[in-house]
């Protein structure tokens, strides 16, 4: 019965490729994947750089133990198993702390503050594993960290040179947790629901990949059949019968009457820009929680029922971005990433830029977090940066951004000899069509509940005709490869069972 159940995916990132993958494990045999762009990986997307790549999107294996990406890339030799904890204190040392005068904190200084943050950070979940009561004023994470770090300085009685550097590592800090969140501003992100993101067991809280997530992705695509995927296939909208039981298809079709009303029926209506229809039983929609945000009001037909549009209103997806600057030879000292700490009500402009520019007017560089080292590429220096920043740094034309850039560089690093780089490649997130940003994230007023209203199927779970997956699905992974992969199983898990299949 599996063979003839018609069912379209939406997308071909991880989600959709990890759903079509269990689908054709469990025995379904009539799926076709449509996805937007002329590839595979959505989000993952890992780019040959001479002889090297660079990870344009996700980057590490967040967590070890029984993350499923992990196990597959384990199993494949495909990961740098370290043993050391890239989280640990020792490894934020691995970096240089410098102000816009183009003064380095003393290790110290960065030392006593990331290691009073990082417990914050731990202590941040127990609002949601314990049920913490939360305060009124201190609602988000910003808050939690900004009040407790007071706290912190209060108690510390240092004076006053030393407690602005202090406030500079912690400013610095706080732009780190941005880009791990993808948000604008960590007094957005919701305290309650900190610990609801899980970690896996392991030592290492980011596993690095020995030759990027591609390989990874190969051995994905490789158990799905290739004539199922269908590129350059936009999905303009997805048309659903809400009345429509899915039994039809379960009833005795030896029946003439019953055959014909099934031969004709079509459940789910899938519509391509280009105007190609595909009827189906079910669709997975994996599109991403920008791409469900901006346009579900004309995609799906009837529209999603109101705790859904509700889930897609409160959760939110933010920007992050990477610039790569490739120089003739290194200027920096090995493996030290470069940590832009901006001290408080200080004056700094730009005297590469004129008044009239995208960067005059909108200071977005003052959101860069950092220029990392990177073992590989020893030439190389990533830049990031996350929020309506990153998105304001997608239109900043290249010769602006870079000269933008170098000069942060040269003042913070106090030295006026940086060169130019020889090569610039950076990544646009926000504008890319289908995607319209980088991932998921919990602000105050949103919950998991929401989660769980946008992962479920519609019309409702006894009659699932459409399906969601994705990264923002995952109640817990979210934001995550592997929250993707896992909601991809999930989905392709529950049309098993529907007909029949095992658990
Ligand atoms: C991870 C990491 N990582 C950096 C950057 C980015 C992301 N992530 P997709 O969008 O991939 O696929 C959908 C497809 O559907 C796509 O191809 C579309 O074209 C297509 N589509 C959409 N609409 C369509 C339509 N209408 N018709 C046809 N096709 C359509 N994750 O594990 N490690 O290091 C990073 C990072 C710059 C951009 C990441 C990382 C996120 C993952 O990349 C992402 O979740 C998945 O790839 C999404 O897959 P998908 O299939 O769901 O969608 C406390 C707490 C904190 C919480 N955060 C902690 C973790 C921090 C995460 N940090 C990540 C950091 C980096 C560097």
């Amino acid at each position: 019965q599996m063979e003839s159940v018609r069912i379209v995916i939406v997308g071909a990132g991880v989600a959709g490729i990890s759903a079509a993958r269990e689908l054709k494990k469990r025995g379904f045999r009539d799926v076709k994947i449509l996805e937007a762009s002329n590839r595979v990986g959505g989000r993952v997307l890992t780019k040959q750089y001479g002889p090297h790549i660079v990870e344009l999107g996700a980057q590490w294996i967040h967590g070890q133990g029984e993350n499923p990406i992990y196990k597959l890339a384990k199993a494949n030799n495909l990961v740098n198993d370290t043993g050391d904890d890239s989280s640990s204190e020792e490894s934020d040392n691995e970096a240089q702390y410098f102000t816009q005068f183009g003064e380095q904190i003393e290790g110290k200084i960065a030392r006593d503050v990331t290691t009073v943050m990082n417990k914050l950070y731990i202590e941040g979940d127990r609002f949601y594993r314990e049920g913490l009561p939360v305060d009124e004023g201190m609602l988000s994470v910003g808050s939690f960290f900004r009040r407790r770090f007071l706290d912190y300085l209060a108690a510390c009685d240092d004076q006053p040179d030393r407690v602005s550097l202090k406030k500079g590592v912690f400013d610095s800090y706080v732009r780190f947790n941005m880009v791990d969140n993808g948000c604008d501003t960590m007094d957005e992100v919701c305290i309650k629901h900190w610990g609801c993101y899980l970690e896996y067991e392991g030592s290492q809280r980011d596993v690095e990949l020995k030759h990027g997530y591609q390989p990874v992705l190969d051995l994905l695509v490789e158990d799905v059949q290739s004539d199922w995927i269908h590129f350059d296939k936009p999905v303009k909208s997805i048309q659903y019968n809400q009345d429509d039981p899915v039994s039809l298809k379960q009833q005795d079709l030896s029946s003439p009457v019953n055959a014909a009303s099934c031969a004709k029926t079509s459940p789910v209506k899938v519509v391509c820009e280009d105007g190609d229809e595909f009827n189906a039983d079910h669709v997975i929609v994996t599109s991403s929680l920008g791409f469900l945000k901006e346009n579900s009001e004309s995609f799906f037909q009837p529209p999603l029922p109101g705790v859904k549009t509700n889930a897609l209103k409160r959760l939110k997806f933010g920007t992050v971005n990477k610039v790569y600057l490739e120089f003739e030879k290194p200027f920096w000292d090995e493996n030290y990433d470069i940590i832009l700490c901006w001290l408080e009500n200080q004056p700094f402009t730009l005297s590469c830029i004129d008044s009239e520019s995208i960067s005059a007017k909108c200071p977005w560089y003052k959101d860069i977090l950092s220029f990392d080292v990177l073992d590989k590429l020893p030439n190389v220096l990533e830049m990031w940066i996350s929020g309506k920043s990153a998105v304001t740094m997608e239109t900043v034309p290249d010769a602006e951004l870079q000269a933008v850039v170098i000069e942060i560089l040269r003042r913070f690093t106090n030295n006026a000899n940086i060169p130019n780089p020889v090569k610039m490649t950076r990544t646009y997130w926000s504008g890319t069509p289908y995607i319209l940003g980088s991932y998921s994230y919990l602000p105050v007023g949103a919950s998991e509940k929401d989660i769980c209203d946008l992962a479920d199927p519609v019309p409702c779970q006894k009659n699932p005709l459409v399906l969601f997956a994705g990264e923002a699905t995952s109640p817990h992974h979210f934001s995550t490869v592997h929250g993707a992969f896992s909601s991809g199983v999930r989905e392709a898990m529950r049309l098993s069972i529907l007909y029949g299949g095992k658990v």
